[in-house]
């Protein structure tokens, strides 16, 4: 008796679009996505369940850099998962400590807190910041500011969404934790005039990916670092998008030679195969937390750290900061060589970058979808906003394909 399957009435999955309705009946409705079912991905391509296949130039909002599933990482991954995969933070394990130092020693850090999503590290940031404030600034119990950027993203946590500047992301889900002020992105003064004794620390992403794809004016960054300097307020960017040579440096903050007292990382850091988060800080922020004061049942996995380990080593063997740079480079240059009149702007730095659509011949919605039918799959943001951002390694012909196909798109719709 014990051998009957219990759910032998249920009807198995068909193929064609089942998966889709399947979704649309069993899962909540917090995407909105691409009507293509994805069943396999190589490089820079995917595969949906018809065999066909497109360019991804978005991979996973970055989390692919290296493209999907790298042999590399695969082998990374799948060796240490038939090793030891998860122990939880109660014992060492070989693989933490190697991790940490590669990743401190990459980005000129002195410590690293391992988290698993990108918005853990953002919360493990606001915590860290907190802590300092009131044991080294000495702020007065409770009063911790912290400052961000309007149009900022760092995730979906209750706190996180209290301090966006999205009405949508924050409608419905109140109320939220006090202790955030925004101020203005792209503009130093009003940063400088919204500080307070109170005020422990700004969190700035150093290109808003989001929010469109929003450069800000050069300069900006580096009067940042001086203001948080002249008032002893902690500089924490978050380049949990940028980070890891999506811009065409390690870091975006290296593009003006500014270094941040505390970072968060992610996305990329998983090499495209794992959630693996962190926060790096300086020693002195870094040595608020104690044992017990902050922690994840799966941050810093042995599995999480050799394969992030795999993708800092590789990142730097197949020189993919350099590529980021002169892909990125080409495929801006490409775009603006279209001087299509329905793009009124192509933004960005390295393989980060947005294409403006004038809303008067199509939202950008219209335009990925129509670029999906051409084997380009990518995501708008803002609604004007085409969103490019491919894995780290393409090629110029895949560049020279996508610029194409968008350059089919708009002239049937316009
Ligand atoms: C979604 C965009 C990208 C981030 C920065 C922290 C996080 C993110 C700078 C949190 C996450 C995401 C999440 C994704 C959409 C997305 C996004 F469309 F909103 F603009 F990447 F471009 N800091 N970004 O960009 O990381 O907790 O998600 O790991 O649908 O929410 P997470």
């Amino acid at each position: 008796m014990h051998t009957a399957t219990p759910h032998a009435a249920f009807p198995a999955a068909a193929p064609g679009d089942a998966p889709i309705a399947l979704e649309a009946q069993y899962g909540a409705h917090n995407y909105h996505p691409l009507p293509v079912v994805l069943t396999r991905g190589a490089g820079a391509y995917l595969f949906d369940d018809a065999g066909r296949r497109y360019l991804d130039m978005m991979s996973a909002y970055s989390a692919v850099s290296f493209g999907h599933s790298h042999p590399v990482l695969v082998r990374a991954l799948t060796e240490q998962a038939g090793r030891l995969a998860v122990t939880s933070r109660a014992f060492h394990t070989d693989q933490l400590g190697p991790f940490l130092q590669r990743l401190s020693r990459m980005t000129g850090m002195a410590r690293a807190l391992p988290m698993n999503s990108g918005a853990e590290a953002v919360e493990t940031a606001i915590k860290a910041a907190r802590k300092w404030a009131y044991k080294v600034k000495r702020v007065p119990e409770g009063q911790a500011q912290i400052l961000v950027a309007e149009g900022n993203f760092a995730g979906r946590t209750t706190t996180i969404v209290g301090f966006s500047s999205e009405a949508q992301y924050r409608d419905g889900f109140g109320p939220f934790a006090p202790g955030f002020a925004s101020v203005p992105f792209g503009d130093a003064p009003a940063l400088e005039a919204a500080i307070t004794p109170h005020t422990a620390a700004f969190i700035v992403e150093p290109i808003q990916g989001e929010a469109g794809i929003v450069v800000p004016p050069a300069g900006y960054l580096k009067a940042v670092r001086e203001i948080c300097n002249r008032h002893n307020v902690l500089m924490i960017c978050d380049e949990v998008q940028t980070g890891l040579g999506r811009t065409g440096a390690l870091l975006a903050c290296d593009h003006e030679g500014v270094k941040p007292d505390g970072l968060t990382l992610g996305k990329a850091l998983g090499g495209g195969l794992l959630p693996v988060s962190a926060f790096l800080a300086r020693d002195d922020v870094m040595a608020q937390f104690t044992p017990g004061d902050h922690g994840s049942t799966f941050g810093g996995n042995p599995l999480a750290a050799a394969v992030g380990h795999a993708a800092l080593s590789l990142l730097e063997r197949e020189q993919l900061v350099q590529r980021a740079a002169d892909q990125g480079a080409y495929l801006m240059a490409r775009l603006r060589a279209l001087a299509h009149p329905a793009i009124t702007e192509v933004r960005g730095r390295g393989l980060l970058v947005g294409v403006v659509i004038d809303p008067r011949v199509a939202s950008a919605r219209q335009v990925c979808e129509a670029l999906m039918h051409e084997g380009v799959l990518t995501k708008d943001t803002h609604h004007t906003v085409v969103r490019l951002a491919p894995p780290l390694v393409i090629e110029r012909e895949q560049i020279d394909v996508a610029v194409q196909a968008l350059a089919r798109v708009l002239r049937s719709l316009a």
